[in-house]
């Protein structure tokens, strides 16, 4: 029967053998924005920051391990790869710089002055009830100054963005962009510490997150801030696609390798057609699903395809 729920459960994969803190909350769109300043003995050293009113940063936020692109503008050649935005940890000191391993990730001094524009991709719509930013210098390069939008289906065909689409004078709205909110936490003073800024409130439902960063103007000129991390904490569950990852098929053993999404504790059944029609038999009717968010298993598919070399394979979560 094909209904929602079996659609969500069965997956089917075609194959062929071939100083001290400091708080100020402002009111931006339907979300709220709050921003903390920690200085002096109040900063950790030990990448987490921990503020009296904004959540510390994260490991375990829906945005860790997932991808940011740079969609314009470019990082400094010093600065921290972008994938320290979503590695979990703060900086452990004021000036973390410099190098691929700085937990820092900074725009770049040619055209410094042009804001820097950066996406998440959540891969899944995620109803989103914080978006939480993180950064640290000893003085200029603290503050944040960003707009957020979010996007479900970006008209700008993701994820095969066309970077010359987000040049500062497109249209964010036209592509399919909603502005978030607007975070500037010069309105602190712009000193120096840990920054921490939380959106929370109507933040809406979104799989892409579009951060237009532009940098802090100061007497000596801009300094793009050193953000350390951004996170994201979804409002409930998030339902993640039941979908088969990657597959590999060894002409030589006549095996199929399978990684698909999967749950720990739960068991699920691969079944093999010759014409999509009859489902009956099984490769393995309880294969049971590893630790994490993946399981990968081989199959053995000797002599299984049908007279013109075709086999359907079917995961069911039982
Ligand atoms: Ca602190
Ligand atoms: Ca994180
Ligand atoms: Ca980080």
């Amino acid at each position: 029967m094909n209904t929602p729920q079996n659609n969500y459960r069965k997956l089917l994969l075609i194959v062929t053998t071939v100083l001290s803190s400091t708080l100020v909350s402002n009111r931006a769109m339907g979300a709220d924005a709050i921003f903390e300043l920690d200085a002096g003995a109040d900063r950790e050293t030990d990448g987490t920051f921990v503020f009296d009113t904004i959540p510390s940063n994260s490991s375990t936020d829906f945005a860790n391990g997932k991808t940011f692109t740079v969609l314009d503008g470019s990082s400094h050649d010093v600065s921290g790869t972008i994938d320290h935005l979503t590695d979990g940890l703060g900086q452990t000191n004021g000036d973390s710089c410099c190098g691929p391993d700085s937990e820092s990730f900074f725009a770049g001094p040619t055209g410094a002055e042009d804001n820097l524009r950066i996406q998440l991709d959540l891969e899944v719509n995620v109803p989103i009830a914080e978006i939480n930013s993180y950064s640290w210098h000893n003085n200029s390069r603290a503050p944040q100054i960003y707009n957020v939008y979010g996007a479900i289906n970006p008209n700008n065909n993701a994820p095969d963005f066309d970077a010359a689409g987000f040049q500062e004078s497109a249209d964010l709205a036209a592509l399919g962009y909603t502005l978030i909110a607007s975070v500037d936490s010069m309105s602190l003073g712009g000193a120096g510490g840990q920054v921490g800024v939380s959106i929370t409130g109507d933040v809406g439902t979104y799989r892409y997150l579009l951060f237009d960063i532009a940098p802090p103007t100061w007497q000596v000129g801009t300094r793009a801030t050193f953000f350390g991390e951004i996170d994201v904490v979804p409002a409930g569950p998030v339902s993640v696609p039941f979908k088969i990852t990657e597959f590999h098929y060894n002409s030589e053993l006549e095996t199929v390798t399978l990684t698909w999404d999967s749950i720990p504790k739960t068991s699920y059944a691969v079944k093999y057609s010759t014409n999509m029609e009859d489902w009956d038999s099984d490769l393995d009717d309880g294969v049971k699903a590893d630790d994490g968010d993946t399981t990968t298993s081989t199959f053995d598919v000797r002599g299984l395809a049908s007279a013109s070399g075709k086999l359907f394979l079917r995961i069911e979560r039982n």
